[in-house]
């Protein structure tokens, strides 16, 4: 399992590179306004003392914040699909020699003829559809499948159990021909959900998980047959049983993650009572493990990936009992002790949160916003060796609760995490970009809080990432220091002494369009003339 998910991280790490494309197209827009703002900057330059005073700032801030806006609702939509081969006891995973088309048809025929010893006949069967093209052999076979239908649905209960191990391998196919050919056996995988053997229910939950995403036409069988409430019995009458409880999570995030899921799914789930059933198992439990809360958090995430769903869970308590389990896991990698696989948790957790937050500002979540922070600061910082893209998806999340937020971006400040941030500065895939717009949303608040950022340290820390060769990371060292110095006279000249002057009319000579302008408005008219 940890192995798919790990899989899935190199997919998150793509759509952390979707995400810096749509920052890319923000870019433009950004430019865009810039020339706007140039006019309106050179303006005032002619007219300086006309212009009231500070009102280029407002109508800078403004702009960020539209910026912001853009940022944040541009990360929603990435759906992940996995595949899973549960492997019974007596089975090694070493893949059979290849079956060839001729064997499979050979063995359905034997399975065919009334005799006793169709349990050997099924073994191997289930062993040859572990092969692809075993897999179209038997769909396309005449009366094969109905013949397995025959025996799932049969009173011999190892029969049915073999017969759901073929079906269990036929589900791991990707074609949707082999998907589709499973679909007159669903009746019977849903009903055994609520048997009495948690070996038949897990069996069938997985092969559930895998068929759902094979297509549209099964996905809307299986809700029309039921699936959603058969799931939550499930999960309601097993849940002591956590492996069954792992499963259901796994084939319900299978199937939250259909590319219509908010239309169609996720109301259904809302309304059916499993969130609530999910928010539970949201405490990992010592002896068995993170995996039943992974599977259950990345319900959660994919449910509040739709407006519907994220106000929802907003009003039924998932923000807090997500908050407060990062809080407990960042309070547990600050004292060291990280457990084995606890990121796959974090990442749904963070996601959540993060899409948690769009639908209100995190002024109700009172003073678990600023336990959040410390604890985001400490995954970003533990997990950016191993899973830089963790430590991105902390650093959104502390972006978002500080982007609207003078309580949080004031905590920021009194829980002395800055120097903290400023100490992750130096680190790039998109890490730096999103810490400093984190200090960007401080510096923004007010005069204040612009001082205390200089007093911990920030000027220096600025005049370094300015010498950084990533363009957006000089656009935003200019933005932020823009508005330092424009807060903070004391800024300003630690700035100038600390050879800024020369360090902006490095960034003119060298930067492009936009950062040239701006490093040349900084230096017309937010230095002080008599230092420079
Ligand atoms: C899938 O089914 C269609 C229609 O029956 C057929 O044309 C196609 O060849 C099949 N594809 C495979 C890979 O079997
Ligand atoms: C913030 O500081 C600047 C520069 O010292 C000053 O011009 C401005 O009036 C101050 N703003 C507020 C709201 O105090
Ligand atoms: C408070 C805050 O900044 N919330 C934002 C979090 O992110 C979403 C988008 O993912 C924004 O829409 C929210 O405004």
């Amino acid at each position: 399992m940890a192995n798919e998910r790990r899989a899935e991280e190199v997919v998150l790490r793509s759509i952390s590179g979707l995400a810096v494309k749509l920052w890319a197209t923000y870019f433009i827009l950004f430019i865009y306004i810039v020339f706007h703002a140039d006019a309106m900057w050179r303006l005032s330059s002619v007219r300086h003392k006309a212009v009231p005073q500070g009102r280029s700032l407002e109508e800078f801030k403004l702009k960020r914040r539209e910026h912001e806006k853009v940022l944040r609702s541009a990360r929603k939509d990435n759906l992940l699909v996995s595949k899973r081969l549960l492997l019974c006891e007596d089975e090694d995973e070493t893949p059979m020699d290849a079956a060839s088309g001729d064997q499979v048809v050979h063995l359905v025929q034997k399975l065919q003829q009334s005799g006793q010893e169709k349990e050997t006949h099924l073994k191997a069967l289930s062993g040859s559809l572990r092969n692809p093209s075993a897999q179209t052999v038997f769909i396309k076979h005449e009366n094969s499948m109905h013949l397995l239908v025959g025996l799932l649905s049969g009173s011999q209960a190892q029969w049915r159990l073999l017969a759901l191990q073929c079906l269990h391998e036929l589900s791991q196919s990707h074609q949707p021909n082999v998907t589709l050919a499973c679909v007159p056996a669903t009746p019977y995988l849903l009903t055994y959900l609520s048997g009495q053997s948690t070996k038949l229910t897990e069996l069938c939950l997985y092969t559930l998980g895998n068929l759902c995403p094979g297509s549209d036409v099964v996905r809307d069988k299986l809700l029309a047959q039921g699936i959603i409430p058969a799931l939550k019995n499930c999960m309601e009458s097993q849940r002591s049983n956590l492996a069954v409880v792992e499963a259901v999570g796994f084939t319900l995030s299978q199937l939250l993650q259909a590319k219509d899921a908010a239309e169609k799914i996720t109301p259904a789930v809302l309304a059916s009572g499993l969130p609530s059933l999910l928010r539970s198992v949201l405490s990992p439990d010592p002896q068995f493990g993170l995996a039943p809360a992974i599977e259950c958090a990345w319900c959660l995430h994919y449910l509040t990936c739709s407006t519907v769903g994220s106000s929802a869970l907003r009003a039924d308590g998932t923000l807090s009992r997500c908050s407060s389990l990062l809080v407990a896991l960042g309070g547990a990698v600050s004292k060291g002790t990280k457990e084995e696989g606890m990121e796959l948790l974090v990442w749904p957790l963070l996601r959540s949160v993060g899409n948690l937050l769009s639908s209100g500002p995190p002024g109700d979540m009172g003073s678990q916003g600023g336990d959040l922070l410390p604890a985001l600061c400490a995954l970003a910082r533990a997990f950016l060796p191993s899973h830089p893209a963790l430590a991105l998806e902390s650093a959104w999340v502390l972006n978002n609760l500080t982007a609207d937020s003078s309580e949080l971006c004031a905590a920021l400040l009194d829980l002395n995490l800055v120097p903290e941030l400023i100490q992750l500065l130096p680190f790039s895939q998109g890490i730096n970009t999103m810490l400093l717009r984190v200090l960007g949303n401080v510096a923004h608040q007010t005069n204040r809080s612009c001082s205390q950022l200089a007093r911990a340290g920030l000027v220096p820390a600025l005049c370094a990432t300015l010498r950084m060769s990533e363009p957006d990371v000089v656009a935003l060292s200019l933005e932020v220091l823009f508005m330092l110095v424009a807060g903070c006279p004391q800024a300003a000249e630690e700035f100038v002494g600390q050879n800024g002057v020369a360090l902006l009319e490095a960034v003119q000579y060298n930067g492009d369009g936009e950062i040239r302008q701006r490093a040349a408005h900084l230096l017309e008219h937010h230095l002080p003339a008599h230092l420079l």
